[in-house]
């Protein structure tokens, strides 16, 4: 028996792992804190794609003839693929730059495998050009974070603190489904007396636990989050000792927020005057009692053009209150995959190095440089962001090959008919994975990879615990790791370093890289972490704290469950009030395309799918169209019926779902099955880059 961790979402649930005959068992591990023992159905069913009969054991390679037209996948050996992704990458870079090679990492690869990759990109392949799918995942909740905060951890403090808050606002998350375990805290903090706010288009399962449940029209967070610090000024309920000694920028945010009453906001958002003035009452109450505010977003508010905006906006709400820094209270965000915060913190961004350190900063070149063994001026300086990479792919200024680990883009980017002609405009593209994604299926060379059971490595969770996953199976036969991939291509393209395969011998080299960066890993070590049930970021090698400025020789630093207590992440300790301004949804509906679209997921999936639609004891629906009984008679079709959805993009086909739980104007459409994305609008946050997938204008008929 091994305990180690789910190969899903950035609840990292414990598990243990046992061995039965040939297959492999997932059991509850009961003493791991942060599910105790509890896991959804897609963690119970994990193993399902051990043994699978499309798992991929074997590299594949497609030919191509001399005119350029392109053969089928066929077999080949390890030593043909690698000579073959090597030789072309060689002869690209030799005709057009190293920023003609593109890499596309994930975050739910393990910490070793990011780093790795962003050390790859910038050492072996000299490359500018690499960024992550987690650009689509939590970068508002980020650019957000770091620029009030000034440090960006999802949530700063243990999950299990949720279950303090007197007032827990969840804005547009639906953990119940997509983080099941966390949900017992919200029931828990109801036992004990506290409220739940749920804000979303639907009534989800997560709203169905909540006090209140607010559902405004995709796209106008923003506009409620102005409404509510609105009447907070109004009530006098700003917590003015807290914003004068930990803050700054205020003044300019109360006047910006003067016009927001709740009337307006109504006309904005859809909610009800008097349901805005019942969130401000409920928050003003429980602060004037010296109670706990707790706000969290998710993927609902941020994936929006204007979606840092909104994250900055709940964040004003809850530095008003006097909240952040306090224990039960403050701001956090919900991250989404596996290692959604991990996968940010060691150089698969654009523009970062290990340790959350900005490539553009030259101390930061330099320490890294240092540990690589490089010249700090060998490394390139910031790439494009994820989808801009994307795009750029076969044009003339953009990169002619594209490395692609852990993600299937074809399913899951925005805009996704657009991004398919982009990848299929590559002279190279390559693929590492598990099974045959739909991107795999376009790859000119697909290396087959371990599964999560088949090898170790670290996951930092959604609360920057920094968690083991622990090897419990033989990988099958003529699968490598994402690891023993890269340094195969290193060597190959003759790589001034080496680059190790062992993770643990990767993660020492990752922890001397982060060692007084912000998100300083240089004092966990995989025994640390075996022993205390995870250690939480920043942890440096030593505890100054322990005695002397510098601490006693060997004293190790406790971890930081907790954030912001007495100071926040900037050079001067203070939190920042920033002011935002409504905008509203890139697309608005128009007389062609008259409702509101938007996108998520269902428990039973998890995104593109690629892995969970062959996991057969899990539902595997197909799309479906979610409209109100209201939409539907107006459009004259019934539960079951074949839709046809159109946006600008795009269209799809699909059943219809008839629910009343959802607004009237807007139908949603989960993401998990190919679809969705050819209807999603690829406008871009302009601070964090990401794409607008939870809001565009559709048509629907039947
Ligand atoms: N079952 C399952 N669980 C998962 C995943 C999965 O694929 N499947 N993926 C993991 C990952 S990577 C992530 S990022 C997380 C995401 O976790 P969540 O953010 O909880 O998931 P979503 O379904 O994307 O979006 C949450 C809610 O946002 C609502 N929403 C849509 N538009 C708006 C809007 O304009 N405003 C507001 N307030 N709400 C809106 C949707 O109705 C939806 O219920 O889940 C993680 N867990
Ligand atoms: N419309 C719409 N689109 C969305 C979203 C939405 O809400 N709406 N959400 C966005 C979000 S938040 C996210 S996170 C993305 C996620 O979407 P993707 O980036 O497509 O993520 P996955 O589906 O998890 O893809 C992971 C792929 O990598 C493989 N894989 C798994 N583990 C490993 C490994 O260790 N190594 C390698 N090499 N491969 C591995 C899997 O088999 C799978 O093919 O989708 C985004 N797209
Ligand atoms: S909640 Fe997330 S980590 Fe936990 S079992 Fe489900 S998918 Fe796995
Ligand atoms: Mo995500």
């Amino acid at each position: 028996m091994t305990t180690s961790h789910c190969p899903y979402c950035s609840l990292q649930c414990g598990m243990t792992l046992t061995r039965e005959g040939r297959s492999l068992a997932v059991g509850a591990w009961e003493a791991f804190p942060v599910n105790e023992g509890a896991l959804c159905r897609k963690g119970w069913t994990a193993a399902g794609l051990r043994g699978h009969r499309e798992r991929l054991t074997t590299p594949l390679v497609r030919d191509r003839a001399a005119d350029g037209s392109r053969g089928e996948l066929r077999p080949a050996t390890w030593d043909e693929a690698l000579d073959l992704v090597a030789d072309r990458l060689t002869a690209i870079r030799a005709e057009d730059g190293p920023d003609a090679v593109a890499v596309f990492g994930a975050g739910g690869l393990t910490n070793e495998k990011g780093y790795q990759l962003g050390k790859f990109a910038r050492v072996a392949l000299g490359t500018s050009q690499i960024d992550y799918n987690g650009r689509w995942c939590m970068s508002s909740a980020a650019s957000a974070g770091l620029r009030a905060l000034g440090l960006d951890r999802g949530l700063p403090f243990p999950l299990a603190d949720v279950e303090r808050a007197d007032v827990l606002v969840l804005a547009g998350s639906n953990l119940a489904e997509t983080a099941p375990p966390a949900a017992r805290h919200l029931d828990r903090l109801r036992e004990r007396g506290g409220r739940v706010v749920v804000v979303d288009p639907r009534r989800t399962p997560t709203a169905d636990r909540a006090d209140l449940h607010l559902a405004p029209v995709p796209g106008t967070d923003l506009a409620l989050a102005l409404g509510v610090l609105h009447l907070v000024v109004a009530a006098g309920a700003v917590d003015e000792d807290y914003v004068a000694a930990r803050t700054s920028g205020f003044d300019a945010v109360r006047r910006s927020v003067t016009s927001w009453w709740p009337e307006r906001v109504e006309r904005v958002t859809g909610i009800a005057a008097d349901e805005v003035r019942a969130l401000a009452d409920l928050l003003i109450s429980t602060a004037a009692r010296g109670g706990r505010v707790m706000v969290l977003t998710a993927r609902g508010v941020e994936q929006h053009s204007q979606g840092s905006d909104t994250v900055l906006a709940w964040i004003n709400v809850a530095l008003a209150l006097g909240m952040p820094g306090r224990e039960g209270a403050g701001y956090g965000c919900l991250t989404g995959q596996g290692n959604g915060q991990g996968g940010r913190e060691h150089g698969q961004k654009a523009d970062q190095l290990p340790g959350y350190r900005l490539i553009t900063d030259p101390a930061a070149r330099a320490h890294v440089a240092g540990v690589w063994g490089v010249d700090p001026d060998s490394l390139p300086g910031k790439g494009r962001s994820a989808y801009e990479l994307l795009e750029a792919l076969g044009t003339p200024d953009g990169p002619r090959a594209l490395l692609v680990h852990g993600s299937n883009i074809v399913v899951s980017a925005p805009n996704a008919t657009h991004v398919t002609e982009r990848l299929a405009a590559l002279d190279l593209l390559v693929v590492a994975d598990l099974v045959l994604s739909e991107t795999a299926a376009m790859a000119d060379v697909v290396l087959p990879v371990t599964q999560w059971a088949e090898e170790t490595g670290t996951m930092t969770n959604l609360e920057g615990r920094v968690v083991l996953r622990q090897r419990a199976l033989t990988p099958p036969e003529g699968v490598r790791t994402d690891l023993e991939v890269i340094a195969g291509l290193a060597e190959r393209l003759g790589s001034p370093v080496a680059f190790a395969t062992d993770p643990e011998e990767v993660f020492a080299e990752l922890g001397r890289a982060s060692a007084g960066g912000p998100a300083d890993y240089s004092g966990i070590t995989y025994d640390r972490i075996r022993a205390e049930h995870g250690v939480f970021w920043p942890c440096p090698a030593t505890d100054p704290a322990a005695g002397g400025p510098d601490g006693p020789e060997g004293a190790p630093h406790p971890g930081t469950p907790r954030l912001f207590a007495d100071r926040f992440g900037h050079p001067d300790g203070r939190a920042r009030f920033l002011v935002t301004e409504f905008r509203g949804a890139a697309e608005q509906p128009c007389a062609d395309y008259p409702l509101h679209l938007t996108t998520g997921r269902v428990l039973g999936q998890y995104q593109s799918g690629a892995q969970t639609r062959r996991v057969k004891e899990l539902p595997d629906t197909g799309p479906f169209v979610e409209l109100h009984p209201q939409l539907a008679r107006r459009l004259g079709t019934t539960d079951g019926e074949l839709l046809t959805v159109r946006t600008r993009r795009g269209a799809m086909r699909a059943p219809a779902r008839v629910v009343a739980t959802i607004r009237p104007d807007t139908v949603f459409v989960p993401f998990h099955w190919v679809g969705a994305n050819r209807l999603t609008n690829d406008a871009l946050d302009p601070a964090s880059r990401m794409p607008e997938f939870k809001v565009c204008a559709a048509a629907v008929s039947a």
